[in-house]
């Protein structure tokens, strides 16, 4: 990548697709297109929390690759589980037969998640756990005689994947308007949380906005109970930018819930596996869900894996019916792939072993106190986190909207920092096995890059 100056003027219009032959066929995902072909950043290999670029810089992995890869890259533990694996058992139908250690792995799951009772279904990516997650909360209900609830409620801002369910539930308008004759039926959205007016530069969960769970009241009063499957929402919201539930939100969505008879789903893909410094979300937030959609960090991302949680009263409401018939029609050819079972087992044993969930949670006060020394900073007009994770974000350049996070990205690249960025928001989520002065190092990047970009 070359740093180069960027001219908005030409980029806000109609670009050409100036890319050679040999980047023409990939239609890169959630990618501007034409802007990266016109000067790509390709990445080489990767090691621990470092990614080596193609031009040769080492660079370091601030958001543990898409916030998937905790334990750094290429794991020694799990490169030699899925060598094994692959050498062993590369693949296993699992649709009415069976392979050992996708069972011992929904049991280490239930075990960390401390719900030991319940069950998971796997699937291969956080946008099937969405979808799976939501058919369950449907189906449970039908099966158990309530067919009428039907509706599902979201939450605006709220990332929940990309296929037809999850963006219906989703609260992201570009992901949302190009498709909104595809969409499920029958969806509402709580709104979202963020008030910049009541909690900008909040350190933590923000004091201001448990009322705002209030909201779902207002849905359940418009629709009736009667009609209300499930409320799905992240229990901090990452994709938008590290959105932090309020201060007794979660709390108040769940007794709603739970009077209504309605369930809640968490979805956990960015939270689950530590990224809050405890196991699941759930358990830094201390609100427990009726269904957990899982991914990313479960297998540190080696080999496509997800999942959703399920607890047992609702598994066994579909175990009705002869026993020989299938009770729940829906799973996918890599449901519990074996490579990537594998790989989800050895995760869980490196963090264990290596105690980094506990890791995690040692490094949260680290970066909570070296991001928010960037307020004053140039461009700087919000800072916010939770757990290991935490997000700023930028005053928009007139007119151009994202550009100026682009523009802190590409100068925090020659500062040796690979950021994450989405709109005019940069977010960070270090690898667990980072060091303290690592975690301060990225934030000192950071710094320098914001200060190199104009105003
Ligand atoms: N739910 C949540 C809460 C997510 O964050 C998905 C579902 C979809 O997962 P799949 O595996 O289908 O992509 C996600 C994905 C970012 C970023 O930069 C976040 C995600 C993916 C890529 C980038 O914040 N979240």
């Amino acid at each position: 990548m070359s740093g180069q100056e960027i001219d908005v003027n030409a980029t806000t219009q109609l670009h050409p697709d100036t890319s050679s032959d040999a980047l023409r066929a990939w239609w890169m995902p959630f990618t501007h297109n034409r802007y990266f072909k016109a000067a790509p950043r390709m990445i080489k290999s990767a090691q621990g929390a470092y990614f080596t670029l193609e031009d040769g810089r080492r660079v370091y992995d601030c958001l543990s690759g898409l916030w998937c890869s905790p334990l750094g890259h290429s794991h020694p533990r799990i490169v030699e589980a899925v060598t094994r694996q692959v050498q062993t058992l590369d693949f296993a139908p699992s649709f009415q037969m069976g392979h050992q250690a996708a069972f011992d792995l929904a049991t280490r799951i239930t075990t960390l998640a401390g719900r030991p009772q319940d069950r998971v279904f796997f699937v291969n990516s956080g946008s099937e756990a969405v979808d799976t997650a939501l058919k369950m909360a449907v189906a449970y209900h039908r099966a158990r005689g309530d067919a009428a609830r039907t509706r599902i409620i979201g939450r605006e801002r709220g990332y929940h994947g990309v296929g037809i369910g999850g963006i219906s539930v989703g609260g992201i308008a570009p992901n949302r308007k190009m498709f909104h004759s595809l969409m499920i039926q029958g969806v509402d959205h709580l709104p979202h949380t963020y008030n910049p007016a009541q909690m900008a530069f909040s350190v933590g969960q923000p004091e201001w906005g448990a009322h705002l769970a209030d909201e779902l009241e207002r849905i359940v009063a418009l629709h009736d109970a009667s009609t209300i499957a499930a409320v799905i929402v992240e229990p901090m919201q990452g994709s938008t930018g590290v959105i932090v539930p309020p201060k007794g939100y979660l709390e108040r969505l769940r007794e709603i819930c739970t009077k209504h008879g309605i369930l809640l789903i968490f979805d956990e893909v960015i939270t689950g596996f530590g990224r809050m410094g405890t196991p699941f979300g759930a358990d830094y937030f201390g609100v427990q869900p009726d269904l957990t959609t899982f991914a990313k960090a479960v297998n540190n991302a080696t080999v496509p894996l997800g999942g959703v949680i399920v607890r047992d009263a609702i598994y066994e409401a579909f175990m009705t019916g002869p026993a020989h018939m299938i009770e729940f029609f829906h799973g996918y050819t890599y449901s519990a792939h074996p490579l990537a079972v594998a790989a989800g087992l050895a995760t869980l044993d490196v963090m264990a072993d290596e105690k980094l969930i506990e890791r995690a949670a040692m490094l949260a006060p680290v970066l909570e106190k070296a991001i928010h020394s960037l307020r004053g900073e140039p461009h700087v007009i919000d800072i916010r986190n939770v757990g290991l994770a935490a997000a700023i974000e930028l005053a928009p350049t007139a007119g151009a909207p994202g550009m100026k996070a682009i523009k802190v990205f590409e100068a925090a690249l020659n500062e040796g920092q690979m950021l994450r960025f989405t709109g005019d928001i940069l977010a960070v989520a270090p690898p667990f096995i980072s060091s303290a002065a690592e975690v301060e190092e990225m934030v000192e990047g950071m710094r320098r890059a914001l200060r190199a970009v104009p105003v």
